[in-house]
């Protein structure tokens, strides 16, 4: 079953239309093009279910959501650590920082035939951390997007009737 943050923060009825950006991607070994790609097609799986529209922005300062990699300590008390351990984290509502361990061997495509054996799944980890963006904590149902592990070279990126109670009982 799918659970909240403490107190069921949620962007409020105002913020239907998201904006999100990329701030930054110098660390990325990921080419800007696809990242885009990446980010907007995990959006685009929570606008399918929920009356929520999230559209990229340039602009920094105008964004609701915003993107980085970095590596180590990087300015909120929740340093990253080098590949594997912690892959990336996003604050809940209405924070919108999402940041991702630049130190992660992160792929955009084919994770599952990836000879890596610490390949990560770059939308994978986007679909999850999105939902915590959202207001999602962690699931217990081990299928959900929201199940708190994820394995090297696995992806899993469709939503499950859990994920989309649980976001749709919040908006
Ligand atoms: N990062 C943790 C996570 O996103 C950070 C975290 C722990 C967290 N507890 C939280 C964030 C509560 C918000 C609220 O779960 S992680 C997975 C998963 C991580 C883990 O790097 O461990 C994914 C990042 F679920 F698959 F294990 C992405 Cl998909
Ligand atoms: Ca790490
Ligand atoms: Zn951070
Ligand atoms: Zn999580």
């Amino acid at each position: 079953l799918y659970t909240y943050f403490e107190g069921n923060p949620a962007w409020p009825n105002t913020s239907r239309d998201l904006r999100y950006a990329l701030i930054a991607t110098s660390a990325s070994t990921i080419d800007v093009a696809t990242l885009r790609q990446v980010f907007a097609s995990a959006f685009s799986q929570w606008a399918a279910v929920i009356p929520m529209n999230f559209t990229e922005t340039d602009s920094a300062q105008d964004a609701d959501i915003t993107i980085g990699f970095y590596s180590g300590s990087h300015g909120d008390g929740e340093p990253f650590d080098g590949p594997l351990g912690t892959l990336a984290h996003a604050f809940s509502p209405t924070d919108g920082r999402f940041h991702l361990d630049a130190s992660e061997t992160w792929v955009a495509t084919d994770v599952t035939k990836s000879s890596s054996d610490e390949a990560i799944d770059l939308e994978s980890v986007a679909v999850h951390e999105i939902g915590h963006l959202l207001g999602l904590g962690h699931s217990t149902i081990e299928e959900a997007i929201m199940y708190p592990t994820l394995t090297v070279r696995q992806r899993k990126v469709e939503l499950t009737q859990d994920d989309v109670s649980g976001v749709q009982n919040l908006y």
